[in-house]
């Protein structure tokens, strides 16, 4: 099998606070590496296929106005365990809940408007990095 790959994306929230090489850093600097990366605007095709397990939810409209409300960074890595390890890295969906030390714990925060904005998208999945990487990356 060849090695394990993630699809990281730096949300408009992380872009717009000037925190995308702090994102792309620590994964870095965990030692996976990136292979490949791209500015990219979200269209709602695109968000209805990467997020397929949560279109019918009722948070879903935020989801969309979130994620094309400003550019994107778009980047793959790969390592051992890598999906693993960089979820750990990421901390929890909620970013109040989320780990200190962790991305989202450290860097995101609520920020009273009922939007969660949690700077960093890391796929769950070696099977949905694939699956989002060929989405992304088309
Ligand atoms: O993988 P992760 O980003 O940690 O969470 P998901 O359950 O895949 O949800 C994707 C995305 O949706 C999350 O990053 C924020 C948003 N969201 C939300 O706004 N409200 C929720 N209750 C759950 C998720
Ligand atoms: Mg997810």
């Amino acid at each position: 099998m060849s090695t394990e790959r993630i699809l990281i994306l730096v949300k408009p929230d992380g872009v717009r606070r000037n925190l995308v090489g702090e994102v792309l850093r620590r994964i870095e600097a965990k030692g996976y590496t990136l292979e490949n990366i791209a500015w990219k605007n979200a269209t709602s095709d695109l968000l209805a296929e990467h997020y397929n397990e949560l279109v019918d939810k009722p948070f879903y409209p935020d989801i969309v106005s979130y994620m094309t409300s400003g550019p994107i960074v778009a980047a793959v890595f790969n390592g051992a365990q890598i999906v693993k390890g960089v979820r750990n890295l990421a901390g929890a969906t909620d970013p109040t809940s989320a780990a200190p030390g962790t991305i989202r714990g450290d860097l995101a925060r609520d920020w009273g408007d009922g939007n969660v904005e949690n700077i960093v998208h890391a796929s769950d999945s070696p099977e949905n990095a694939e699956r989002e990487i060929a989405l992304w990356f088309a």
